[in-house]
């Protein structure tokens, strides 16, 4: 068939709306009308070329719901008609790591996916003179039809709206989980949260849920603290308003040091900052952001010594099948908020208009809708 969808055809240039051709779903694969996708921070990094897994000519985008349209030979576990979430983090419930409780990253499919193709080690997607195109993150959610895995896909309830559960497939269920999954935070804690993005939003609401009773945010776009601050921000540090020693203030601030950490910059200066405002003799830093190629992390093994731990998540722990479902649940009960983090809703056409006002700091998620 062929499908509209925006190619990244070069590192570091605005992404091409353009016809493609799609093969239709082999053995174990499911084809999936997407219906909305959100415009995630690192689609933006990949696009940069700063990404070491990125390749070129591709389809980004990872953060979507849509509709299976066709099932190939062998898929189960969906029919026609399913509303699905895609999931860069499958879960095959068979392979030695989801086997194993003390992780969420499903390697069945591992390599292939990293390399921007389906299990079988080819592409689904070219162009219209036949020139392959790469998958990303195994999800291309920048294409109004895609080809999947079904262990790579959530099935979720037919009456949540596709604009707004699209952001459930990273950003919602990466800060939340992170909070719940991973840290298992504890009623009454004491955060910290760096970065107030997308991510980071999430972070806070998960801590809120959590029941903590302080949430330090810091950020240097002081434009951010109105919605961090609904989400339940109690406390806001602009680094740049600081003179003196940001790792000193914020221990004062929390009273001794942060229970939880949290990075939500991929920026690996803050990362330490993160690390060393974790309280002294239990206090936990958990990793999220994504931090350039070859960028590393350092601080005194001393910190680490006195009972501060360094941790890092991927997809807030989820298992995709498993957890996505429930996360829709709360959303639709009304135990967790998504909406007001929607700050634009963009045609396709306009995709690289959305990636602007991400630069900006304009936006907190611009989501697609076909
Ligand atoms: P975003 O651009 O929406 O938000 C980043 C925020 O960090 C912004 O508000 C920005 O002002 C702030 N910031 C930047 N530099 C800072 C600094 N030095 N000090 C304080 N604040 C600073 O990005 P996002 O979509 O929220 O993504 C955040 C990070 O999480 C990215 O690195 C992204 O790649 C990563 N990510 C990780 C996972 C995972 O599973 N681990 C999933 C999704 C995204
Ligand atoms: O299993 O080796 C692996 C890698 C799994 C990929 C996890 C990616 C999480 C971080 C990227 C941010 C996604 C938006
Ligand atoms: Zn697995």
């Amino acid at each position: 068939m062929r499908t509209t969808a925006a190619v990244a055809v070069e590192a570091g240039k605005p992404m091409e709306i353009m016809e493609v051709n799609l093969d239709g779903p082999k053995a174990g694969e499911v084809l999936v009308e997407i219906k909305a996708t959100g415009l995630c921070h690192t689609d933006d990094f990949t696009l940069s070329g700063a990404d070491p897994e990125g390749a070129f000519p591709a389809i980004l985008g990872h953060e979507g719901a849509g509709v299976v349209v066709e099932v190939g030979p062998g898929v189960t576990s969906l029919e026609v008609g399913d509303h699905v979430i895609p999931l860069y983090t499958p879960e095959c419930r068979t392979c030695e790591y989801c086997l194993n409780p003390k992780t969420n990253l499903c390697q069945s499919i591992r390599e292939t996916q990293g390399k921007g193709v389906m299990p079988d080690g080819t592409s689904r997607f070219s162009m219209l003179d036949g020139t392959p195109i790469l998958h990303y993150m195994g999800c291309s959610t920048f294409s109004n039809h895609t080809v999947l895995p079904e262990i790579a896909l959530a099935k979720v309830r037919k009456d949540a709206p596709f604009d707004k559960i699209c952001y459930i497939g990273c950003g919602v269920t990466t800060g939340i989980g992170a909070v719940i999954n991973t840290a298992k935070v504890e009623i009454g804690s004491r955060a910290i949260v760096f970065g107030l993005g997308g991510i980071g939003l999430n972070v806070i609401q998960g801590l809120r849920l959590a029941g903590a009773d302080q949430i330090v945010g810091v950020d240097l776009n002081p434009g951010k603290v109105e919605m961090a601050t609904k989400f339940g921000m109690t406390d806001f540090v602009n680094p740049s308003e600081v003179s003196g020693d940001l790792v000193g203030h914020l221990v004062e601030v929390t009273g001794g040091g942060a229970d939880y950490t949290f990075d939500a910059t991929g920026n690996v200066g803050v990362m330490r900052t993160a690390l060393e405002a974790a309280h002294k003799g239990w206090g936990e830093s958990i990793i999220i952001g994504v931090a350039p190629a070859g960028a590393e992390i350092s601080t005194r093994p001393f910190q680490l010594v006195t009972g501060r731990s360094w941790r890092g998540t991927a997809f807030g722990g989820a298992r995709g099948r498993t957890d996505v479902p429930k996360i829709v649940d709360w959303y639709m009960d009304g135990k967790i908020e998504i909406d007001p983090m929607i700050t634009h809703i963009l045609k396709l056409e306009d995709i690289n208009k959305g990636f602007d006002m991400m630069h900006a700091g304009e936006s907190i998620r611009s989501v697609v809708v076909y």
